[in-house]
């Protein structure tokens, strides 16, 4: 059986002492990361699922892979997730201990669970004789979980072989060796920043440098000093966009100028970038950002090649072993240039379901077992795919997370001062879009104030989710129904 990270496989010589992760001034070699997550393997090996408080540092890394060399399913949890949705991760995927670093401060929703500290900072050496048998392709690697249109979040299940398929099928389309140096700033608790961000530069056996927290000069600093390739989401990419474009002093352009010029690949993916920003970036370091398109269900599905021609606007053309096609409502493929429809996928880079939901497990599929991505698409006859939109209005992409008009909603309809609620995505310059709710006050004289709801949203789900605007209404439009008409609301 081919291993997951083989360069973690008890190296010596030369391949013990290259570089594996970097956050700022720690700094862990492939030698010190195999001893750590093996030694922390052995400890964890007979837990049935584990959570990871997945923090922006090392430790994050060394739990998830002694997870992956245990054989045990991991649940990275968002440090910022509030009170009601940890809850219900909790109680959903039922782990039996938590991985975390030596000063996280835990909520109590994880005190009942066995804690088991990881420190990054201790030189740990592997068990002797400790060489943890693969667990099987099928096995679970991951769970990770998603928002939906209404309900809570959902653990997508990730098996090894989606992990291992994904990550070739971009060694490939990318030409990404054990020579790259990754820089990025995701938050580890998400496909991108975990599996393409930690987990691929540790696949290939070459390094990631994580700035901890987003900001330019993070970037510049470090592709500047070695860094061949950056990973981010729109947001990221346009924030680098203005200081190119002007926003900060001449040093601070210019240094972030030289630093994207030099990088071999610059890469965007988890929602659209817009155009512009793609030519403004362009204009001002002569390359072009390349962008993928993945779902946590799917991981990786297209993507432009690094040899390929890059099309500013397309997400590129179906990755290795990847099948892509497009169909209409009644499930009738399309097969017509220029068709347009929802984009459905099949491959060795799926997930295996939800967790305990095989009623959304089998929504989420077709009859002849093609995952619905909910992406409304259209392929060129350059086999490019371009996403023009998707077929869930309530579904809203913000800074490259995906958000649930719906928990958003409940979570607003238990404050006192609300009667009635519908939350919906407005465009954003810098997000993407954003969170918007409009809200008809139990007493309009003293409505709860935008603020309030924005830290109850923060509190009860996670900061990411909370509106960052509030629209004050006598009425919400509704059809003969009574349903909400969002659409109108928007217009
Ligand atoms: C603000 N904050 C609050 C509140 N308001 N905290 C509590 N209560 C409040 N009311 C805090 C935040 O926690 C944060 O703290 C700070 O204020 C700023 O928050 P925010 O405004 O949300 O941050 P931002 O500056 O807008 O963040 C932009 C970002 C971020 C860095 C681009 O959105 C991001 O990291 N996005 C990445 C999403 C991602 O990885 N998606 C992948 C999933 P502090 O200042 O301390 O930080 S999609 C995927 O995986 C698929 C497979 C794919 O295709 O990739
Ligand atoms: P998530 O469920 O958080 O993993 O987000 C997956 C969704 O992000 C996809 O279904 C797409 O709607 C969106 N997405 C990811 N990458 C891209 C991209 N490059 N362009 C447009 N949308 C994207």
């Amino acid at each position: 059986m081919t291993l997951l990270l083989p360069a973690l496989q008890s190296p010596t010589g030369p391949a013990a002492s290259r570089e594996a992760v970097r956050f700022g001034d720690l700094s862990l070699t492939y030698g010190l990361l195999a001893g750590a997550a093996d030694c922390l393997a052995a400890r964890i090996a007979d837990a049935g699922r584990i959570a990871v408080w997945a923090t922006p540092t090392p430790e994050t890394v060394i739990a998830v892979v002694a997870a992956l060399r245990a054989g045990v399913p991991a649940v990275p949890l968002n440090p910022r997730t509030g009170e009601r949705e940890l809850t219900h991760i909790l109680g959903d995927s039922e782990p039996t201990a938590v991985l975390a670093g030596p000063d996280d401060e835990l909520p109590p929703a994880l005190e009942k669970l066995r804690q088991v500290t990881v420190d990054a900072r201790t030189a740990y050496e592997a068990p002797e004789g400790y060489g943890p048998d693969e667990a099987d392709a099928e096995a679970p690697a991951l769970i990770v979980y998603t928002s939906g249109t209404t309900g809570p979040p959902k653990g997508a299940v990730l098996p090894r072989r989606a992990l291992a398929a994904s990550l070739d099928a971009l060694e490939d389309a990318w030409g990404w060796t054990g020579d790259d140096v990754l820089v990025h700033a995701l938050p580890l608790f998400h496909v991108h920043g975990l599996i393409l961000g930690v987990l691929g530069p540790l696949r290939r056996g070459g390094s990631v440098r994580h700035l901890g927290k987003f900001s330019p000069g993070g970037v510049a600093r470090e592709l500047g000093s070695g860094g061949t390739m950056l990973f981010g989401v729109p947001t990221m990419y346009h924030r680098l966009a203005e200081v190119l474009d002007g926003s900060a002093g001449d040093a601070e352009r210019e240094s972030l100028r030289g630093a994207l010029s030099g990088a071999r690949l610059l890469v965007s993916g988890s929602a659209a970038l817009p155009v512009h920003d793609h030519e403004r970036i362009e204009a001002a370091t002569g390359r072009r950002v390349i962008e993928r398109y993945g779902m946590t269900e799917t991981l990786m599905n297209t993507g432009i090649r690094a040899d390929g021609v890059p099309h500013p606007g397309t997400v590129g053309p179906p990755l290795a072993g990847v099948e892509l096609r497009l169909a209409e409502d009644d499930g009738a493929v399309l097969d017509e240039p220029g068709a347009i429809g929802e984009i459905q996928v099949r491959g060795p880079n799926l997930f295996t379901g939800y967790l305990n939901r095989p009623d959304a497990t089998a929504a989420a599929h077709t009859p002849d077992g093609w995952f619905r991505t909910g992406d409304v698409g259209t392929v060129g006859t350059d086999g490019y795919v371009t996403i023009v939109g998707r077929k869930a209005t309530d579904l809203i992409k913000s800074g490259g997370y995906k958000i649930g008009a719906g928990e958003i909603e409940n979570v607003l309809l238990a404050h006192p001062g609300v009667r009635e609620v519908a939350v919906t995505g407005e465009a954003d310059p810098d997000l993407g879009e954003r969170v918007v709710a409009w809200v008809v006050a139990t007493d309009p004289g003293s409505p709860p104030s935008a603020e309030e709801l924005a830290d109850r949203v923060a509190a009860q789900l996670a900061p990411h989710k909370r509106p960052r605007t509030v629209r004050y209404l006598d009425t919400l439009p509704r059809n003969d129904l009574g349903k909400i008409m969002k659409r109108s609301l928007r217009a």
